[in-house]
């Protein structure tokens, strides 16, 4: 399809040929996700020269602390859908409540799920942080489902929000790290780009990723080790165990940011968990606008998402913030953590 170096623009309008990507809406929500990571990417650039640093002194949803650069990211993606006409609602990590584009309602189908900057723990130490994203598609305009109208109270805007991650028609990341990188699938493969900094343009780098069967490295924060369910203990043991002819041990490395550590995972194969605790279970990765899009990636690539127990993208949700454990990586390094999590 593309060589190495094609503009994003034009790999997105030689792909949107294929009936999958729904035409010219898809493009455009694609390019508008990139136009926002451009702008987020040179404000990172040189974060430690403004006073974008630090936090807010907010406490989220998710009664975390807010920094600068979670709701710049968030305003920086809000403002570039604006004028998007074919996007509908935008579900986001730093917003309790869906943003509905009631401009938008008779005309457009398109819903995004977004985590504005993933990995915010990173942002003040010049750590990778990105941003995730998700697209669906409804099936009729969105004036029956999501209108404002006395006929339809909050909840049930809502519960047309929560979609299955089987239904997302494209996801992907914008990695910001010692390049800015945005990888995506729309159904067809995952493609890299890199964006090129005096050119400000994204251009092919890594056409059709695939994801080794199996790695040598385990991603986990395990100084929650003593917060595990046993399963997840034991998996960890097996992998540390000295078994040279069976590849072990595994290497630790974890970057505190779900994308970077998942990109890595996704490059040279391997395994990333943020399992369940046994005051936690539902863990800390929240599904809609991380687990799902993540997962989607990764098993376009032919690797594997899992909670332990079922595929991620299986799964009903039933809130916008809801968590999910998460097993993600190579296909058999997934399984094989599967069936220890079978296995009480
Ligand atoms: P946000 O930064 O978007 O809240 O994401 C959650 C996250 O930062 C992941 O990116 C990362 O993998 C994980 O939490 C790190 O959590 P912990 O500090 O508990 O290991």
């Amino acid at each position: 399809m593309g060589n190495t170096g094609t503009l994003l623009h034009t790999f997105l309008e030689e792909k949107q040929q294929t009936p999958l990507e729904a035409g010219a809406g898809l493009t455009a929500i694609l390019s508008q996700i990139a136009q926002a990571g451009k702008i987020i990417s040179h404000t990172m650039r040189q974060a430690g020269l403004g006073s974008i640093l630090g936090g807010t002194g907010n406490i989220n949803v998710h009664g975390e602390a807010v920094k600068k650069m979670d709701i710049y990211a968030n305003n920086a993606f809000k403002k570039s859908f604006e004028s998007a006409s074919q996007i509908v609602a935008m579900i986001t990590e730093e917003d309790e409540k869906p943003v509905i584009f009631s401009e938008n309602l008779s005309s457009g189908q398109y819903i995004v799920y977004l985590d504005p900057l993933d990995g915010s723990s990173n942002i003040d130490v010049n750590g990778p942080v990105g941003s995730i994203f998700s697209i669906h598609k409804l099936e009729a305009p969105a004036t029956n489902s999501l209108s404002t109208g006395k006929q339809k109270n909050e909840d049930e805007i809502n519960a047309s929000l929560l979609r299955k991650g089987v239904d997302q028609i494209s996801a992907g990341y914008i990695l910001y790290s010692s390049s800015t990188m945005l990888v995506y699938s729309s159904g067809k493969g995952v493609h890299g780009f890199t964006l090129d900094p005096d050119r400000e343009e994204f251009l092919l780098s890594d056409e059709n990723i695939k994801i080794p069967k199996r790695g040598k490295t385990y991603s986990v924060n395990q100084g929650n080790y003593q917060k595990w369910f046993s399963p997840t203990k034991r998996y960890i043991d097996h992998l540390l165990e000295h078994a040279p002819d069976d590849g072990r041990p595994y290497s630790s490395r974890y970057i505190g940011a779900l994308i970077a550590d998942v990109h890595r995972t996704l490059l040279n194969g391997g395994i990333y968990l943020y399992p369940g605790e046994v005051e936690k279970p539902e863990g800390k990765i929240r599904l809609l606008y991380e687990s799902a899009p993540m997962s989607y990636i990764v098993e376009q690539a032919g690797g594997k998402g899992s909670t332990g127990m079922e595929r991620i993208l299986n799964i009903q949700p039933t809130a916008i913030h809801q968590r999910t454990p998460i097993l993600i990586g190579s296909y058999n390094d997934v399984s094989l953590a599967e069936e220890f999590m079978r296995n009480e």
